[in-house]
């Protein structure tokens, strides 16, 4: 039976606020602060056990190499000799962002009938352009059964973010749904990191059957949506969305109706909730998820629950007539604080979770093992001014080789 697996990136030993991302306004508020990685990380596993416990499947991707050497010798540099900016770059734990790891277009969505994943380029922020490499490897390795078709990243210049950007809509996940790619246009304060040539490309590599392709709204970029992910989300035949995440919401809405005729379209509006509000409090970077008993429950960042405009319009959606009845609020604050919530920090997959290389999938007992080795191996804290100290990129190379042997993914220590 096909399901949606939820693949988490564990959180990086190295995680620091060094600012690198232009239009997070998160990544720019707490920069220069001091991080707490070991914390975060924890934040991570208890995110994970929690959404066992509701009774979804749940996998998980592995920290990558910090401080990157090999990027900076493609830069003609060394981690010793790098410049801060570089460094800081090269030592990034943004990987922990699955969602912006590759795009996934599940078999019944495609015409050859496999599991399509492409790994995202990330070539708008230097600290994250080097990580489709590593994150490449993983696909491999996870999703080597033939039922899954793994590509590489589509050529520079044409930016492409993975997931964030991409929405599925469906009867359920295991029926044919409709894809929507969500692209930026450049021109505002802040990059688009999205662009229509990618999304483009990798709907034809996937062979989708049936995609759309929706412009972002520019207002929504400018308030701090670097994502579609930001103001937007899908689950089976719901899109929950802000009433400004789309540039022409009408012929979107009538497109996505002639698309799949169930569809049921569940808008915030404005007058309720500012766009400020929404990417202040990451409401919409939920994970929107079906349990067991076919309800669905929104786990949101405990951010959305402390703003009062956003926690009075949600307690009235779910005491509506609508699709979504439960709220489960997580903490990943140390993460949020980078601007990822619980969405950002997940990459959705729907497969046969048997033909899924089994050493990536989570239950408590795994959980407790990474968990343990973070307790034990992972930095407790760092001040953006430590990032030059050698001891310090030894103990992230160590904890996250700890790791790499607890889970019998060896294979990956130099990538
Ligand atoms: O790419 N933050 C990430 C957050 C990614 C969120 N992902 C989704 N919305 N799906 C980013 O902006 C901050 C890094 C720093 O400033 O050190 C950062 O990369």
């Amino acid at each position: 039976m096909l399901t949606e697996i939820n693949f988490d990136g564990i959180i990086g030993p190295s995680h620091n606020y060094a600012g690198l991302s232009l239009g997070n306004l998160a990544s720019a508020k707490n920069a220069g602060g001091t991080s707490q990685p070991r914390a975060a990380a924890l934040q991570g596993v208890e995110k994970m056990r929690a959404n066992l416990r509701l009774g979804l499947h749940q996998g998980f991707f592995m920290p990558q190499n910090r401080p990157d050497a090999a990027w900076l010798a493609q830069l003609g540099t060394r981690v010793e000799d790098a410049d801060e900016r570089l460094l800081a770059n090269a030592l990034s734990a943004s990987s922990m962002w699955a969602a912006n790891a590759a795009t996934v277009s599940p078999a019944p969505d495609t015409r050859d009938g496999k599991c399509h994943l492409s790994v995202a380029n990330l070539v708008t922020m230097p600290h994250r352009s080097h990580e489709w490499q590593g994150t490449l490897a993983q696909l491999k390795l996870a999703f080597a059964h033939p039922a899954f078709a793994v590509h590489g990243p589509v050529p520079a210049p044409f930016g492409d973010e993975g997931a964030a950007n991409h929405m599925r809509l469906c009867a359920t996940h295991g029926a044919a749904g409709v894809e929507v790619f969500v692209y930026g246009v450049t021109g505002g304060p802040f990059p688009a990191r999205q662009h229509i040539e990618a999304s483009r490309a990798v709907a034809r590599l996937h062979g989708v059957n049936s995609a759309l392709f929706v412009q972002q709204s520019e207002e929504a970029i400018a308030a701090g949506a670097f994502h579609n992910d930001v103001v937007a989300v899908a689950n089976e035949r719901v899109l929950f969305t802000h009433e400004h995440a789309f540039a022409d919401k009408d012929a979107f809405y009538s497109d996505l109706r002639a698309a799949l005729p169930e569809v049921e379209i569940v808008e915030v509006p404005a007058n309720r909730v500012s766009l400020a509000d929404a990417i202040q409090s990451y409401l919409f970077n939920a994970q929107l998820v079906t349990l067991p008993d076919g309800g669905m429950a929104l786990i949101l960042p405990t951010e959305a629950r402390d703003n009062t405009a956003v926690w009075t319009w949600l307690q009235e959606l779910i005491v509506g007539n609508g699709p979504i009845r439960q709220l489960v609020p997580v903490d990943v604050r140390q993460s949020m604080a980078n601007g990822g919530g619980p969405a950002c920090l997940r990459l959705r997959v729907v497969c046969e979770a048997a033909e899924v290389d089994q050493r990536f999938l989570a239950d408590e007992a795994k959980l407790d093992a990474i968990a343990d080795v973070i307790t034990k191996c992972w930095p407790e804290a760092i001040d953006p001014t430590e990032l030059r100290s050698p001891s310090l990129w030894a103990d992230i190379r160590r904890a996250r080789a700890a790791l790499l042997t607890k889970l019998s993914l060896d294979a990956l220590l130099s990538d």
